[in-house]
Formats: C-alpha cells, structure tokens, sequence
C-alpha cells in the first residue's frame, strides 16, 4: 500500500487537540492511515541563511513528522508579507490589503524550492503526496523539476476569486500554471471550481473537459469541489466531557435570563467582526425588545499579529465594542462581550451550546469549519440556530441554515431577529437537516474521497 505523505506550512502533532481548521482536519486524515507530514516547523532562526533551513524528523504514534526551520529573512517574506499579505488577502477578494514586492515573490519561490528539496529526500517511489494551501502552490512544479514522479494532490483551503482578481497578482500567469503540475486539485466549493476554469480558459487558453478536467499548459489536471468537513462524531463526544458542559452551566448561570448570540473565530478580517458587530447593533436599535435580554458573546482569538492588518482590526473591535457597550450597556448588562483570547477546544462545544444562535458571517471563507461545529454541538430536541454568511463556502451545503449577506447589516438584523424567535418545530426540521448534510459529508468523507480519486486517477 502506498504511504500517504502530507505537506502543509504548518504541521503539528495529530494526537493532540489544536485550534486551525487545517490542522484539525488533515490530523484526522492522517491519524487513521499513518505516514509522513512534512512542513515548517515553526521556528525562526535569526541567524540563518535564506534558502537553507535544518530538517528535523520525529515520529509521533503512527505519523512520521519532517519539520524544516526558516530564517528570519525567508519567514518574514515567504510567509508574513506573501503568504498572508498577498495570497491571503487577494483570494479572498481584497485587492486592496494586498502589499506586492518583487522580493517577497522572490523569497515565496525559494523556500517552496528549499521544502521540494528536503522532502525530496524522504520519498518513497511509491507515496501518494497531498499538498496544503496557498502558501504552497509551486511545490509540486519544484518537486517536478527535481524528478519527482508520484502522484501529487493539491487542496486549497481558502476560496479561489474570480479571474480578474487573480490576473492582479504580478506574476500570476507563473503562480496559476504551477497548479499544473499536479494530478489533481481540490477546492472547497463549485464557485471556486468554476472561477479556476474561467482563469484557465481566459487566461491560459485552457480547453475544458468533462469531469473537472482542465487542458491546458501542455498538461492536463482534474480540478474538482471537495467541500472539508468535521469528524462529527469525534466533536459530539468532545460536547460530552466534563470542560465542556462546565462551560456551558457556567455561561448559562452567568448570562441566567439571558439570550446569548456566539460568535468564534480567528481575528481576521475575512470573517467579517466589524459587520457583524454593525449588525448587533442595529438590532439593539430596530428591535429595542433585545436590550438588557440579548448578549453577544465574540470569541476573536489571536491570529498573524505580525501582519499590519490584523493589529488595524484589533483595535477597530475592540473600539466598535467598546462603544456599543457604552451606548447601550447599563449597570447590570453588557451587551458585547468580547474576548481577545482563544478559548481552549474541549470548551468549545459547551459554548457553542449555550448560543440560541450560532453567528457565522464572514465576508468570505473556503468553508468554514466553525459553522459546522456550532450545528454538532446543539442539543437535538432543542437546537440553536445557525445564521450563515452566503459568502462561506459552508452556504453551498448548509441551506437550512438562515443565510445572509453580510454587507446588509439591516437584514442581517433581522434574520438575528428571526432567529431568536424561531419555533422550535421549524428549529428541529432545519437541524435535523443540516446534521444529516454533516454526516453525509464529514472530514472522513472528505479525506477518503481525495485520496481515492487522487490515487486512480480520476
Ligand atoms: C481555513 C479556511 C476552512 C477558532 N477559534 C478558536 C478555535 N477555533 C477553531 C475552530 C475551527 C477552526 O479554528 C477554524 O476553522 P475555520 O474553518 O472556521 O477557519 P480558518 O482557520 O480560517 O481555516 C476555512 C478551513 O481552513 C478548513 O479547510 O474551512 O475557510 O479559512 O475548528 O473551532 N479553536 C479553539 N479556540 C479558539 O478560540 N480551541
């Protein structure tokens, strides 16, 4: 049997609970079959030489760990500034927060050349290798070059923009044609599928086929919707330990009374804080009945600090909230509570729980993780309710959910609102529903589907 063989920026130990989306999901996958994961390993050597990093293996249970350390020069411009201050930003539609500099590109190139080569080293002819995210779309070209012959998957976690946006980035016409050096790719939603095809026939001359298949380059790759899940099972046993229904006894005699509307997630502003914020508000305005009785729980954990976008966001929330709780707050009521910290992941379902409504609104996401999570965690016989952005890859799947455009605070409001006083025979019929939807599609699902397409062929 072929040895899987992961690569993404960032590896970390599968036996223990962590808090990225990526990291969760592809532990899982890897966890079950075991093999080798390979990537940075979160060190920053200030006295390094840019292209050249040490490699370090470690076996943890069934999964081989290969980490290579950065120099401070190569990690400030291959991850900080191009990474998360180009690709970050222009997949998900933002132009204008993206920072192009010839030398960050340049840097980007060669630590994807200086990982192809370190790992070129650990393969096996036959492994099957499954690449991870932006931060490494050249790697299978560089592995190419060097005479790699294994099979290569790629899947892109975050959203793929339409192609005018993309034909911005300087030098994208490289960065797109690398993709075809993989046998397959994988994107989270249809949107995304068909925005790659557009860019490859406008862009490319790519010739479309059936099946997801894109011609073009001198090369022909699959690109299909792989839509990640969760391990639903996994998290509706997390939701019945003891941490977890602490937490929830705690928020429910802290907030007794109260109707509490959560929100978690990375504080980033693709997932739309400030509107969401905008969007509490006006419901405390247009539906005065919620105020003293409605609190809204943020949790924004720390998130790429070093990256001058995030430290602007920080401030604008916590000033945002700040004077929401000031116009609106009194004495014994404080109707944002906002918490710049991570919430540990055995709690996570607890306050999850606690939410009569979950709020998922971001401006743009791949998927979405959290929405999925907020639906496991609720109590079947008398579930919260999920207000969606349709902007989250999550939406495509996710239809009984209540879906918003974010930008429309107004409506938003209102479907906050509605959600509130939903009955709980419709609360029922959409859970039931969406849990079916999870099950069908969990991160196992996800994971199998992939590797099996990626190892026929197909
Ligand atoms: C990328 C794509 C795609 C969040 N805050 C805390 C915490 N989290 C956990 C959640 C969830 C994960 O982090 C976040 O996953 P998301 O999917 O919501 O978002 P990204 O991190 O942006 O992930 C995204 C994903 O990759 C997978 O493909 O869905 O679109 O952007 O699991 O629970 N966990 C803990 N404390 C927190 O405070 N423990």
């Amino acid at each position: 049997m072929s040895r899987l063989v992961v690569v993404s920026n960032r590896v970390a130990d599968p036996r223990k609970t962590s808090s990225g989306g990526l990291a969760v999901a592809v532990g899982q996958a890897l966890e079950s079959s075991g093999g080798l994961w390979f990537g940075w390993s979160g060190k920053i050597r200030e006295d390094g030489t840019p292209g050249e990093g040490e490699l370090h293996t470690s076996q943890a249970g069934k999964v081989q760990m290969a980490t290579v350390d950065l120099c401070r020069e190569d990690h400030d411009a291959y991850y900080l500034n191009y990474s998360n201050g180009v690709l970050w930003p222009v997949f998900h539609y933002r132009l204008e927060l993206a920072d192009f500099r010839a030398a960050d590109l340049n840097s980007y190139r060669q630590v994807n050349k200086l990982f192809a080569h370190k790992l070129h080293s650990l393969l096996r002819p036959d492994d099957i290798i499954w690449v991870h995210d932006y931060h490494l779309i050249p790697l299978a070209a560089e592995l190419r070059a060097m005479g790699c012959r294994q099979r290569i998957g790629f899947f892109l976690h975050i959203p793929v923009p339409p192609p005018q946006l993309l034909a911005a980035i300087p030098d994208h016409e490289w960065l797109m044609r690398s993709l075809f050096s993989y046998d397959l790719l994988g994107f989270q939603s249809e949107t995304d599928v068909t925005h790659f095809r557009h860019y490859a026939e406008s862009e490319l001359h790519a010739q479309l086929g059936d099946d997801g298949l894109v011609d073009a380059v001198g090369a022909q790759v699959h690109a299909r919707a792989y839509p990640i899940g969760i391990d639903v099972d996994e998290f509706q046993s997390l939701g019945e330990n003891g941490d977890a229904q602490d937490m929830y006894k705690k928020l429910k005699s802290t907030y007794s009374g109260q109707r509490l509307l959560v929100g978690v997630e990375r504080l980033d502003y693709s997932k739309g804080l400030r509107h969401r914020l905008y969007a509490f508000r006006r419901l405390l305005e247009n539906y005065p009945e919620n105020r003293g009785q409605t609190t809204l729980v943020q949790i924004a954990s720390p998130s790429r600090e070093a990256v001058g976008a995030y430290e602007d966001l920080r401030r604008s929330l916590e000033s945002l909230s700040g004077s929401i709780n000031g116009d609106f707050g009194d004495l014994e009521w404080n109707p944002v509570r906002y918490v710049h910290r991570s919430v540990a992941r055995k709690r996570l379902p607890g306050l999850y729980r606690a939410g009569s409504v979950g709020l998922v609104t971001p401006l743009r996401d791949g998927m979405n993780l959290v929405a999925k999570e907020y639906v496991v965690a609720q109590n079947p016989e008398d579930p919260g309710v999920l207000v969606l952005s349709r902007f989250a890859g999550a939406a495509e799947q996710l239809q009984e959910a209540l879906l918003v455009n974010p930008y429309d605070v107004s409506k938003t409001a209102e479907m906050i609102q509605r959600a509130l006083h939903m009955s709980l025979e419709e609360r029922i019929e959409r859970h039931t529903a969406l849990m079916e939807r999870l099950r069908e599609h969990d991160v196992h699902w996800w994971s199998k589907t992939f590797l099996s397409d990626l190892n026929s062929g197909r």
